[in-house]
C-alpha cells in the first residue's frame, strides 16, 4: 500500500531556517537551480518548506498528469503573497489571477469567451500581425541608420559583459553642442554608445575618457544594482558623446576611446555629480534604452494592447513612447521586487516598511494608473460612440458591451492581462531568437517553412498559421528550455498518490517545469535545441506544460502564442537572426525566469 506523507524525502521541518539558508545562498535568483539540485538529491518527489509555505515537488509528466487530472472544477495555484498584499493594502479588486472559488470561475468563463475561444482568437491575427510588420519596418530603419548591413545591439566589450547603453534623448540640446556625427549610427539622434563599466564623475568634471578611469581599477568602483536604480536617470540623457573613435575588432565588436561630455539642464545644476555612479553590472541593467530588448517589450505591449483595446498606442515609432516605457519598467520592477518577498505571508508584508515593499507598491501603482488610463480612453470613446462597431473593437469593448461582468472586475482582469503580456512574451521571443541564432540550420528550416506557407496561402496570415508546424514546435522547444514559470502549482482537493506516497488534500504540489524541461529522462539530450522532437512520433503526454493546464491555465495563452508565431514569421521572412559571439547565457529567477545577462542579437536583412 502507498507510503505515508510523513516519509517523503526532503528538508521540510525547519521552514524559517530553510528560508534563511535559501536567502544566504542567493536563492532568490536561483529557485530553478536549487530545485533541480533537490530533485537530484532526493529523487522525483520531495517535500520542502520555505517560511510558512510547505510544498511537495514533482518532476515527472506522469505525476503531473495525476495531479492535474484530480484538480477539479476550481483549481487553485500558489497565490503570490506580495500581489495579494498590494491589492489588500490599496483596496483594489482581484482579477482572475488572484480570485478563487466560484468568483474566479464566473469571471474566467466570461473572459475565456473573449480571450481564448478559437472564433475570437482568429480575429486577433490582423491586429497582432500589424505590430509585427511595424517592428520589421522599424528594424529596417535601424539598419538604414546604422550604415552597416544590419541592426545590432552589439558594442559589447570583451571584458565587460554588460554594456552601458547611453541614449541621447534630448534632441534639441544636441543641436547646440558641436557633436561629431555618431561614428556608427551616422545619426546624432540615435547616439548609442558603450562605455567602460565603472566611472565616477566628480562635481565640476565635464568630460572624461573611460581609459583614464580604467586605470583606476574597474572593480573597486562597481556598485550594486539597487544603488544604481536610485540614480536620477534624467541626468544620463545629458551624457553626450563628444568624441569616439571606434575600431572594429576582429570579432566585430567595437572598441575605442570615447570622450563623453556632460551637460546639465539649468534646473539640475545643484545635483551632485557624485550621484553619477555607474557600474555596468546593473546600470539600467539590461532591458532598457532604445536597444534590445526594449523594442521587443514595446512591441509585445503594443500587441497585447491592440487586442485588449482595439487601438494602437503609438508605441513603435522611433523609440518606445515614454509612457509605455514607464509601464514596461513598472512591470519589470514589480516582478523584480516580488521574488525577495515571495515566501513571506501577506499580513507580514504590509507591516514591513522595507524598500522592496515600497518599490513593489510603487510599481503596482504605476501599473494600475497606466492601465486605468487606457481603460478610461476606451470607455470614453465607447460612450461618445467614437468607436466604429464594424471592425473588431478589442477585448475590453466587448466585455463592457456584454455587460455581464461588473466594470471593476473587467478592469482588474484587463490590468492583469496588460501586465502579464510584457515580460512573458518578450523574454520568450528573445530566447527563441537567441536559440535560432545559435542553430542556423534550424533557422533555415523554419524560414523555408514560413516562406513556403506564405506562397501557398498568398500572404493570408490565418491560413499560414495553420501550416507552420515547425515554427510552433520551435516556440514549444524554446519554452521547454526557457519556461517563464519555474513551477506549476495546485492545491490538492482530495488525496492523490504520487510516486507511491499519499498526498493529503489541501497540499501545495508544484510541478518543477524548469527541471522537467532539462531532465534527460523526459527529454533525451535535453541540452539540444531541437524543435523536431515535438513533431516526432511518441507520447507527449503532459510534457508541454509551459502555459499550465486545464481551466486555470494561462488566460493569455492564445494571444501569446499567436503574437509570438506572427512576430517570428515576420522576422524570419525579412531577416537573418545572428548573435555576435557564442556567449553562454544562463537563467535568472526574477519571479519569472529571465536571461541572466543581455542577449545581443543582430538582424540582417535577407
Ligand atoms: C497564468 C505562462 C503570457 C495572462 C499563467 C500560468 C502560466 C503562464 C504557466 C499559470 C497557469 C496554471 O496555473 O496552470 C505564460 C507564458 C506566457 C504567458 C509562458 C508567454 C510566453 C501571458 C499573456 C497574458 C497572460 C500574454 C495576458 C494577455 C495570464 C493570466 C493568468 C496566467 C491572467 C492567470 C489565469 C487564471 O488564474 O485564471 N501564465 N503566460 N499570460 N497568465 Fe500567462
Ligand atoms: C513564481 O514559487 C514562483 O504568467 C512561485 O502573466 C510560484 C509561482 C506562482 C504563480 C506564477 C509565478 C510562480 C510566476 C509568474 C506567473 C505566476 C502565475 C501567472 C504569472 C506564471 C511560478 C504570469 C507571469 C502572469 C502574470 C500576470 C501579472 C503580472 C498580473
Amino acid at each position: 500500500s502507498p507510503r505515508p506523507f510523513n516519509q517523503l524525502p526532503g528538508d521540510w521541518r525547519a521552514g524559517w531556517l530553510n528560508l534563511y539558508r535559501f536567502w544566504q545562498e542567493g536563492g532568490f535568483h536561483n529557485v530553478h537551480h536549487i530545485m533541480a539540485r533537490k530533485f537530484q538529491q532526493f529523487g522525483p518527489i520531495y517535500r520542502d518548506k520555505l517560511g510558512v509555505y510547505e510544498s511537495v515537488n514533482i518532476i515527472s509528466p506522469r505525476d503531473a498528469a495525476t495531479l492535474f487530472q484530480a484538480e477539479g472544477m476550481l483549481p487553485e495555484r500558489f497565490s503570490v503573497p506580495p500581489w495579494v498584499a498590494y491589492r489588500d493594502f490599496r483596496n483594489k479588486p482581484y482579477g482572475v489571477l488572484l480570485k478563487t472559488g466560484e468568483a474566479w470561475r464566473s469571471d474566467r468563463l466570461m473572459l475565456n469567451k473573449e480571450v481564448l475561444s478559437p472564433q475570437v482568437v482568429e480575429g486577433f491575427v490582423p491586429l497582432l500581425s500589424e505590430v509585427g510588420e511595424d517592428f520589421v519596418r522599424r528594424a529596417r530603419a535601424q539598419v538604414g541608420k546604422s550604415g552597416r548591413e544590419c541592426w545590432t545591439a552589439d558594442f559589447t566589450h570583451e571584458l565587460f559583459r554588460f554594456a552601458l547603453e547611453c541614449e541621447c534623448q534630448g534632441h534639441e540640446s544636441l543641436q547646440d553642442v558641436s557633436l561629431p556625427k555618431h561614428p556608427v549610427a551616422g545619426c546624432p539622434r540615435w547616439a548609442t554608445c558603450c562605455i567602460s563599466p565603472s566611472f565616477i564623475l566628480r562635481d565640476g568634471q565635464t568630460s572624461f575618457s573611460p581609459e583614464a578611469i580604467g586605470s583606476r581599477g574597474m572593480s573597486s568602483l562597481q556598485t550594486s544594482r539597487e544603488q544604481l536604480s536610485t540614480v536620477d536617470k534624467t541626468l544620463f540623457y545629458h551624457l553626450l558623446i563628444i568624441n569616439w573613435k571606434p575600431a572594429l575588432s576582429n570579432k566585430g565588436c567595437l572598441h575605442g576611446p570615447m570622450m563623453l561630455g556632460v551637460r546639465r539642464r539649468p534646473s539640475q545644476v545643484p545635483v551632485a555629480m557624485e550621484r553619477l555612479e555607474l557600474a555596468v553590472e546593473g546600470w539600467r541593467g539590461w532591458g532598457r534604452g532604445p536597444l534590445w530588448p526594449d523594442p521587443l517589450m514595446g512591441a509585445v505591449l503594443a500587441a497585447v494592447c491592440h487586442v485588449l483595446f482595439g487601438e494602437r498606442l503609438g508605441l513603435l515609432q522611433d523609440f518606445v513612447d515614454p509612457e509605455a516605457q514607464r509601464f514596461i519598467d513598472a512591470v519589470t520592477l514589480m516582478f523584480h521586487t516580488t521574488s525577495p518577498m515571495l515566501y513571506l505571508p501577506p499580513a507580514l508584508l504590509r507591516h514591513l516598511n522595507a524598500k522592496t515593499w515600497r518599490d513593489h507598491v510603487q510599481a503596482w501603482d504605476a501599473i494600475f494608473t497606466q492601465a486605468d488610463q487606457c481603460i478610461q480612453n476606451v470607455y470614453r470613446d465607447l460612450r461618445l460612440q467614437r468607436k466604429s462597431t464594424k471592425e473588431y473593437m478589442g477585448i475590453l469593448c466587448n466585455l463592457i458591451m456584454q455587460d455581464k461582468l461588473p466594470l471593476d472586475d473587467i478592469k482588474a482582469s484587463i490590468t492583469e492581462m496588460m501586465a502579464g503580456g510584457v515580460d512573458t512574451t518578450s523574454m520568450t521571443l528573445q530566447w527563441a531568437m537567441f536559440e535560432l541564432a545559435r542553430s542556423p540550420g534550424v533557422q533555415e528550416q523554419l524560414r523555408a517553412e514560413v516562406l513556403a506557407a506564405k506562397r501557398e496561402a498568398a500572404g493570408d496570415r490565418v491560413k499560414m498559421l495553420k501550416t507552420i508546424r515547425l515554427l510552433k514546435a520551435a516556440i514549444k522547444e524554446t519554452l521547454r528550455l526557457h519556461p517563464v514559470a519555474v513551477t506549476l502549482q495546485r492545491y490538492t482537493t482530495q488525496e492523490v498518490i504520487l510516486q507511491d506516497y499519499r498526498i493529503p488534500p489541501k497540499t501545495l504540489v508544484q510541478v518543477g517545469l524548469y527541471a522537467m524541461g532539462r531532465d534527460a529522462e523526459v527529454f533525451p539530450k535535453p541540452e539540444q535545441f531541437s524543435p523536431q522532437r515535438w513533431l516526432a512520433a511518441g507520447p507527449k503526454h503532459f510534457k508541454g506544460l509551459s502555459f499550465g493546464f486545464g481551466p486555470r491555465q494561462c488566460l493569455g495563452r492564445r494571444i501569446a502564442e499567436l503574437e509570438m508565431q506572427l512576430f517570428l514569421m515576420h522576422i524570419l521572412e525579412n531577416f537573418k537572426i545572428e548573435t555576435m559571439r557564442a556567449v553562454e547565457v544562463g537563467t535568472k529567477f526574477d519571479l519569472i525566469l529571465i536571461p541572466d545577462k543581455p542577449i545581443y542579437l543582430t538582424l540582417r536583412p535577407l
